[in-house]
């Protein structure tokens, strides 16, 4: 039996569903859990999105429209992982694990460990929310305008507004069909795109003077402190955009954005053009995610991860 109709199967026998994505939510990861949690009601299901970790602003415009649960201890039979390739990016949920009968898991990122009982995986998808509607093409199902815009919002996000190699024809024909379906693309450009406060501007102003290049400027490192971040008084994800600036530089190949997490502990995000796979250089260090975005953490100094993040892009020197 092919995996959807497995799928099917599961939904049809089942009533409770919990829906949880990564920490760190993206709109990728947000996207697909509405679209997930509309789908689900809509048939009549008793559905729990979890939020497991703060939700960006720039989102709450559109995750005010469901109710969300936290992490408590409640019995559900089927847990719907989406967008989490790893299960320790699911954050500290072995009450949910244990108190689910079966976990489904449904990504599309080209790392992560065998934690589901139906995996429905496919890393040449742009999104989640892109293999999610042909899944729900597959099931026939009814794209409301909620789960459409919920969708839109996913391959919007995680191309770039189609500008990643990771959208492909099929990408566009599935915005066109969720335009089609009411998805609200305008109010998704003007949200998500489109309202950064000045402070979120400033802080990134300064993060990119203090940039520094290496290999022929085919690398750029940029610096987050929470020194910034308090300065500004903005949140991480309130200047998360500023890994764009330099990427979109004929001469740059990557970018590397080092954020202070706390004393002695960083997370970086990896961004790369064409063929330069910066999943592999996140990879060595506990990280994953795909060949042009990725992401890792690492416990150092500043100087120390600095000239690790250098090294790992040592594929640069030619
Ligand atoms: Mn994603």
């Amino acid at each position: 039996m092919n995996k959807i109709q497995e799928l099917k199967e599961i939904i049809a026998d089942n009533e409770r569903f919990a829906i949880i994505s990564h920490l760190s939510p993206d709109g990728d990861n947000l996207g697909s859990i509405i679209a997930m949690t509309n789908y689900l009601s809509d048939l009549g299901k008793l559905v729990y999105p979890i939020e497991l970790d703060n939700i960006p602003n720039k989102f709450k415009f559109i995750t005010d429209s469901i109710k969300f649960y936290d992490n408590s201890n409640f019995e559900v039979d089927v847990l719907i992982t989406l967008d989490c390739a790893d299960r320790k990016r699911l954050g500290n949920i072995d009450n949910l694990f244990d108190n689910s009968t079966k976990i489904i898991k449904i990504d599309h990122h080209n790392s992560g460990d065998d934690y589901a009982d139906l995996s429905i995986v496919d890393s040449d998808i742009s999104s989640t929310c892109e293999l999610l509607s042909e899944i729900f093409l597959e099931l026939d199902a009814n794209f409301t305008t909620d789960i459409s815009t919920a969708l839109l919002m996913g391959v919007l996000t995680d191309t770039g507004r189609f500008l990643f190699d990771s959208a492909d024809s099929r990408t566009f024909e599935i915005a066109s069909i969720l335009c089609s379906n009411g998805a609200k693309k305008d109010l998704l450009m003007d949200k998500i795109f489109q309202s950064e406060s000045l402070s979120a501007k400033r802080a990134q102003l300064e993060i990119l003077k203090d940039a520094s290049f290496y290999y022929d400027s085919k690398l750029v490192i940029l610096e987050q402190s929470l020194n910034l971040l308090k300065k500004y008084g903005v949140a991480d994800t309130d200047v998360e955009n500023v890994i764009n600036y330099f990427r979109e530089s004929s001469e740059v190949c990557a970018v590397a954005l080092i954020k202070e997490l706390s004393k002695d502990n960083y997370k970086i995000s990896l961004r790369s053009k064409g063929n330069i796979n910066v999943c592999e250089i996140a990879k060595k260090h506990g990280g994953g995610g795909h060949i042009n975005a990725s992401g890792l953490k690492i416990e150092a100094p500043y100087k120390e991860v600095k000239s690790k993040i250098i090294e790992g892009f040592d594929i640069l020197d030619k």
